[in-house]
């Protein structure tokens, strides 16, 4: 494809839960088990429960997935929506103690990368399937005070009908950017989040963790095992990013 046919990089997507930070394993699986010592409940997602929970993405209904797997005649019961919503809500206040302890600092390289892309004038927008109130705790706890305003879009949890892999939320922020994919390209670290950005038409760079490594990442531009801060042998840099993000459209 001649250069001058080449859409031009213009904004990153970032997924957050395992992208920007490795949250799920010390963040949101302890503050699920408090939330659950907290309504009286004996429910315990140790970590490899946990690994098997991730595959079913949004908190509330990994809860009812787990209920469907351990606990099914609660599903029947009345109000069950009511009490799974009651328990997300403290899950999601016992999460944000945790953040705002910096207990769940940025993996390595995505703060170094975010700096490289607002230098160079590079738009940026987070799709993720945890709550907005999540992303504004880590990106103002973990990255920097503030820097919620540096992401001009936020698609977060229930603002789409349908959860990754549905490529909902990257729709909505493509829409809110007034983008197209071929303009954009996103990260991510699980096969869900890659099965919904990939369903945008987003060209996206997967970054594993302990939870992801063994997945499947058909269709991922490249697969890492992090971006790597400066120490690191090969730091994913800008420049890289646009050289993959040029290649894609080959
Ligand atoms: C990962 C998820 C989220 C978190 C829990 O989101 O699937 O549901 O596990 O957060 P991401 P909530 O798209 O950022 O990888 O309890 O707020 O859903
Ligand atoms: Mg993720």
């Amino acid at each position: 494809m001649p250069a001058s046919s080449v859409t031009p990089l213009q904004a990153l997507i970032f997924d957050v839960d395992g992208t920007l930070a490795d949250t799920e394993r010390d963040g949101h699986r302890p503050a699920f088990n408090a939330a659950f010592r907290q309504a009286g409940l004996d429910w315990h997602w140790d970590e490899p429960l946990y690994g098997e929970l991730l595959a079913v993405t949004g908190g509330k209904e990994r809860i009812r997935h787990y209920l469907e797997r351990c606990h099914r005649a609660l599903l029947d019961e009345p109000g069950i929506d009511t009490r799974i919503a009651a328990l997300h809500q403290a899950k999601t206040q016992a999460y944000l103690v945790l953040v705002a302890s910096g207990a769940l600092p940025l993996r390595p390289g995505v703060a170094r990368l975010i700096a490289e892309a607002r230098a160079a004038s590079l738009r940026l927008a987070i799709a993720t399937t945890t709550t907005a109130e999540n992303v504004a705790a880590l990106l103002e706890h973990s990255l920097a005070p503030g820097a919620a305003g540096w992401f001009e879009a936020i698609g977060a949890g229930d603002m789409v009908p349908a959860k990754k892999p549905a490529p909902d939320i990257y729709q909505w922020v493509l829409k809110k950017l007034d983008l197209p994919a071929a303009a954009c390209l996103a990260f991510e670290d699980s096969d869900n989040g890659l099965r919904a950005a990939c369903g945008a038409g987003l060209t996206t760079v997967v970054t594993t963790n302990a939870y992801t490594c063994r997945q499947t990442f058909d269709g991922a531009c490249v697969v890492l095992p992090e971006l790597g801060d400066d120490a690191a042998t090969q730091p994913v840099t800008l420049a890289q990013i646009r050289a993959w993000h040029s290649a894609a459209q080959v």
